[in-house]
């Protein structure tokens, strides 16, 4: 039989579907494992030889977890909602589902050409109403919960107004907007429902706010932090500014710190957590209230303190409380509420003329600015310690949404506080007798004691911290607060494809549906776009409102809303990317419930992922919104675990190899036939550097046929090639390791790799390449290695000529045994690593090694075959058949065990030397009597004839060593 990788794979791969062989159920006689990869979107151009990267890996984990006994969980399914399809349903006026089904049709026959063993039954598609279903019930969720600080979790509204109405606002210790007004229980019963609502927003987890957000006017849409790189849209590298707008919002931010401890409990890549840890920005600190100077300050400092508190008063916030006697300005944001009520006329034109230009300037420049910019408002505040006078300015290094949105400057500890007091002249205070040269530089010590810092004079860092913070409470004049980088996550997109937010306006004020009516499914629309009026696309859906089902009155908040004649304005944003993504990994648990998102059994038995597998970019997108949605729905006791991933690999990007041609100049220009030089000559001529596509080169050697077929233009070309060297005659091309993308033409596609090589080499090749989390470039030009080992694999089965059986019944030998146990041990020591890359050479050095020993034995081979099942699933299963296995039983079978007494030396062998010379290598048993060695060694014919019939005048035996013949 001869290897043929078409028939052999094309048939298994029929044999999986038909028998269902990944099917998984629960099975509580088994541990049970889950693997996923991170899904992908259905993009039409398919995928390249990049994206099974990481399924392979994942593949390999979940087959070999089977083979120790796993009961495994290793689903695969489409994060399916995006904007590609909807930019190109605008282009062509094709609705977005039929573009996505097209294309989540062509990822599935990619994906199933290189076999993977997903239980395809369990497939989910975030688009699919039966699955948004439950992404809207999740959200309807969040909507009617709180953050509760005294649980330190989650709890329904209801417990929350219970509250309101027997102890008001006071009782209540929750994670809630900055502006809540004090309420007594009084007051609350006394409030409209639409006052009571309006309150309760500002508690909920997802509520409508005023926000500045990233508006990207080519997209239509608002996108989140993580969408936007360097100022411009990930997808299409459209420009993004900050506007203010009504969106919706997810309150993140109550899980800050579960967010930050939690990551201390998961086995996921350092530099990932601290991706996270920073986005989260935990900083510990003071606010502190300045009071709006008013000039008419009485004199005496009683009265001075009163009227001072009386004022209206500006609050920063600041994790340096210890320098607040070093304060010499004031800084506001220029977005900053009051600044321009606290500019005086004198000042109005250079203030507004300031605010417009910083408006103008993403949050990325005013970041990254070196050059000092600002403005004085004329107006002062008082600092509540030293009650000196401090000047108000606008500044663009103070950024609206951390903190209060302003500073205390403080140049003698703060760079650029220090930076800012020079270009505007403004005082430099030193405050710690450590600081030295503090004209040349900001010295930010914590180092040494506090001078000119009245109440803490003498005081080191911590003492005077405490001090002032104490002081600051007691007058009520600041606190002590924690602060975090991390914002509520904007929640609405202003696009078509999206999930429907289940959710009605009425008066203003937002209220969900039934739950008995969700899914609330995507309206038809004429068209894609924005309404004239500027509405987002569902503005153009007829009767988009929702007329709730009378209900018996229960109290003022259960009032069903009055019916409008049509009924309620829906909401008219779709949910983001992120929102499916948040929880899938509970639906392949249990993807057809039609009553829960998952049931309960089946989450009881599967728990979590055990193993995720995804590329590190959705650090603080994908994977922190997850953590947040799984922590909630963990406080609402759905799911077990707090955190939904216990081990995260970040798989390396492949890169793209992309080929050259180098066209002459003086064959440039209308009408001129093309002439091409190859690479060796390319330095004698003037030339322009062209991509050519990788597909019609190799091993760097241009297939020039191809080429002229390529690109009309090119029909004619011409091609002057190389002179000398081992590449005489042909045209070779220049390389360069680029991206992988199609406008470079160096995608290379898996269907193409496998239909000339097939899954299994590709499936080798691929992990061969290099550790699976580093950046690799994709060389097709490597892969006949991992060919011929399969081809070789293949010869201890069956003769490559005749085709016949090789194998043999046969005891295996010592040396045989001990390659065998030798491979089992790094086959599973370095999987555990997750080294695939080892894995493949372990395979190839066993395969030379049994091919030298000229072992044909079914005991090693039926082994050797299993242990290579993860990697190369089809040929395996063939071979598994051939010695004589039950069909398709090879995903079962148990892996083999690793016995280390294979691998212990029995003997050892001796370098014989007769008069100095090693004439002979004899091996002889290790526990062999030195007098047994000896007679052993005399006994050789190779000896024997080195000593030509005489008798050796001494021999000496060191056992383990040598023996030396001494004639
Ligand atoms: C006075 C001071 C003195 C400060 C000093 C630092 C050093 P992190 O760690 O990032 O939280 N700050 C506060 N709000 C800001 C805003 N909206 N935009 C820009 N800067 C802001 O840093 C907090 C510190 O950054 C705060 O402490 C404040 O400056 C500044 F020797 O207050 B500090």
């Amino acid at each position: 039989m001869e290897y043929n990788h078409r028939e052999i794979e094309k048939k298994w791969q029929q044999f999986w579907e038909e028998n269902q062989t990944y099917k998984t159920e629960i099975d509580h006689s088994k541990p049970k494992y889950y693997v996923l990869d991170m899904f992908p979107y259905p993009s039409g151009a398919g995928l390249h030889v990049g994206h099974p990267l990481g399924y392979i890996a994942s593949d390999i984990i979940s087959r070999y977890k089977k083979l120790k006994g796993f009961n495994v969980l290793h689903p695969m399914g489409f994060d399916s909602f995006g904007l590609p399809a909807e930019q190109y349903a605008i282009q062509t006026g094709q609705h977005p589902a039929i573009t996505t089904e097209e294309n989540i049709n062509t990822f599935i026959s990619q994906l199933k050409n290189i076999g993977f063993s997903y239980d395809w039954s369990r497939e989910i598609r975030t688009s699919d109403p039966n699955f948004y279903k439950w992404t809207q019930w999740i959200f309807m969720q969040l909507f009617n919960h709180y953050y509760d600080k005294s649980a330190d979790k989650a709890l329904p509204i209801s417990h929350l107004t219970a509250q309101f109405s027997t102890g008001g606002s006071a009782a209540v210790n929750a994670v809630c907007d900055e502006d809540v007004i004090e309420f007594s229980a009084e007051e609350w019963k006394a409030m409209s429902e639409k006052e009571q609502q309006l309150v309760l927003l500002k508690y909920r987890f997802t509520f409508p706010e005023e926000s500045y957000v990233n508006w990207c006017p080519g997209l239509g849409t608002v996108l989140s932090n993580d969408e936007v790189k360097d100022g411009v849209s990930e997808r299409g590298g459209f420009p993004v500014e900050r506007k203010l707008m009504k969106q919706w919002a997810m309150r993140i931010t109550a899980y800050a710190d579960r967010l930050l401890s939690g990551l201390d409990t998961i086995d996921w890549p350092e530099p990932l957590k601290e991706q996270q840890r920073n986005w989260i920005g935990r900083s510990q600190g003071a606010s502190v209230k300045f009071a709006i100077a008013d000039l008419r300050l009485p004199n005496d400092s009683q009265n001075r303190q009163s009227t001072i508190k009386n004022q209206k008063s500006i609050e920063v916030f600041t994790t340096r409380v210890d320098t607040i006697y070093g304060v010499s300005f004031m800084v506001l944001a220029p977005e900053h509420e009051w600044a321009m009520e606290l500019t005086t006329p004198e000042q109005k034109d250079a203030v507004e003329a300031y605010i417009k230009w910083a408006a103008s300037r993403s949050e990325v420049d005013r970041m990254a600015e070196k050059k000092v910019t600002g403005v004085f408002t004329g107006s002062y505040c008082i600092n509540p310690l030293s009650e000196e006078k401090v000047p108000i300015f606008l500044a663009d290094y103070v950024l609206a949404g951390y903190g209060t949105g302003a500073v205390m400057g403080v140049p003698s500890g703060d760079q650029r506080d220090w930076n800012f007091a020079t270009h505007f002249e403004l005082p430099i205070l030193p405050i710690l007798d450590s600081q030295k040269d503090i004209d040349q530089q900001a010295d930010n010590t914590k180092e040494g004691r506090y001078i000119n810092s009245g109440i803490i004079n003498g005081m080191t860092y911590k003492e005077g911290t405490d001090t002032l913070t104490k002081w600051l409470e007691e007058r009520k004049v600041g606190k002590g607060k924690v602060q975090y980088r991390l914002r509520n996550a904007v929640f609405s997109r202003q696009r078509y494809w999206g999930e429907p937010v289940p959710a009605y306006f009425k008066d203003g004020v937002p209220y969900l549906i039934d739950e008995a009516d969700l899914p609330l499914e995507l309206p038809k629309i004429d068209k894609y776009l924005p309404t004239e009026t500027g509405e987002p696309p569902l503005g153009r859906a007829e009767n988009w409102t929702y007329k709730p089902a009378p209900k018996p009155p229960m109290g003022a908040l259960d009032t069903p809303p009055l019916l409008g004649e049509a009924g309620w304005g829906l909401e008219l944003s779709t949910m983001p990317g992120w929102a499916g993504s948040s929880w899938y990994w509970y639906r392949y648990m249990d993807p057809q419930n039609n009553g829960t998102f998952a049931s309960k059994e089946a989450i009881d038995y599967w728990q979590r992922i055990d193993f995720y597998l995804g590329g590190s970019e959705h650090a603080t997108g994908h994977l922190l919104y997850s953590r947040f949605w799984n922590k909630f729905l963990k406080d609402l006791g759905l799911v077990p675990e707090e955190e939904f991933a216990a081990k995260l690999v970040n798989q390396g990007m492949i890169q793209g190899r992309s080929n050259f041609v180098y066209r002459l100049k003086s064959s440039e220009g209308e009408g001129k036939k093309p002439v091409f030089v190859s690479h060796g000559l390319k330095e004698q001529y003037e030339v322009t550097q062209l991509h050519v596509d990788v597909n019609i080169v190799e091993n760097d050697v241009l297939n020039t046929e191809a080429f002229k077929q390529w690109r009309s233009y090119y029909n004619e070309s011409e091609f002057i090639l190389e002179e000398s060297g081992p590449a005489k005659g042909k045209y070779v091309c220049g390389f360069a390791v680029e991206k992988m993308s199609k406008r470079l033409y160096n995608v290379v596609n898996p269907d193409d790799v496998v239909a000339r090589y097939g899954a299994d080499t590709l499936r080798l090749y691929e992990m061969f390449l290099g550790p699976l989390t580093d950046a690799k470039p994709w060389n097709t030009n490597g892969i006949s290695g991992t060919s011929n080992f399969l081809r070789k694999f293949w010869r201890l089965f069956f003769d490559d000529q005749t085709g016949k059986q090789k194998w043999v019944d046969a005891e295996p030998t010592a040396d045989e045994l001990k390659v065998l146990h030798r491979t089992i041990r790094r086959v599973e020591d370095d999987i555990d690593r997750y080294s695939f890359n080892t894995v493949v050479s372990t395979f190839m050095i066993a395969v030379n090694d049994l091919s030298d020993l000229k072992c044909h034995k079914k005991a090693i081979l039926n082994d050797m075959v299993i242990l290579l099942s993860p990697y190369a699933p089809h040929i395996s299963e063939e071979l598994w058949v051939a010695l004589g296995n039950e069909e398709g039983t090879i995903s079962s079978a148990p892996f083999p065990k690793f016995e280390p007494k294979y691998l212990v030396e029995s003997s050892f062998e001796y370098p014989i030397q007769i008069n100095g010379k090693v004439r002979a290598n004899i091996p002889f048993p290790i526990d062999m009597s030195k007098e047994d060695i000896e007679q052993g060694v005399l006994a050789n014919e190779t000896v024997q004839k080195w000593l030509e019939g005489n008798t050796p005048k001494k021999v000496v035996v060191v056992p383990k060593r040598i023996v030396n013949v001494v004639l």
